[in-house]
């Protein structure tokens, strides 16, 4: 398959515990582009979009709170297979039932609140790739 692109943020919990660097470092050593990178204060606005998927679970309002409270980091990668690759980089949703190895295994922390603060967000398919792309760059 030709070179694709997703969307990766670190999240405002990496920003904030100073991961960003070793969070890359793993992209890179992977052997991924990056085609572009900024950090970002998103609005509300973008945020809704970005999440729409989940509007009107119970995590949805917790999860824009937390996506509101700094900045994150939006990278957009480039790779063979990289949307499957970074989302295996990154490991499964909550932190604390990811495998040792991945970014969420060995860094993400349990809180105890409503939302998974899991440091990274990576598009799960092509069409999810493509809109997000648009939304952040
Ligand atoms: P992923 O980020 O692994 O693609 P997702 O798209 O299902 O996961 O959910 C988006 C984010 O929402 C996820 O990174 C953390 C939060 N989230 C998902 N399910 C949750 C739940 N059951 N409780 C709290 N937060 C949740
Ligand atoms: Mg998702």
């Amino acid at each position: 398959m030709a070179t694709e692109e997703t969307l990766v943020l670190v999240k405002p919990d990496g920003v904030a515990r100073g991961l960003t660097g070793a969070i890359l470092a793993r992209i890179e050593a992977k052997g991924y582009a990056l085609v572009d990178i900024r950090l970002v204060e998103p609005e509300r606005a973008t945020l809704e979009q970005h999440y729409a998927e989940h509007e009107g679970k119970p995590f949805y309002e917790p999860l824009l709170e937390f996506m509101l409270s700094g900045p994150s980091v939006a990278i957009r990668l480039a790779g063979n297979r990289v949307i499957e690759g970074f989302r295996s980089l990154a490991g499964t949703t909550d932190p604390t039932t990811a495998a040792p190895g991945t970014i969420r295994g060995d860094f993400g922390r349990d809180w105890g609140l409503a939302v998974q603060q899991n440091l990274v967000h990576g598009s799960d398919s092509p069409e999810s790739a493509a809109r997000e792309l648009a939304i952040w760059f």
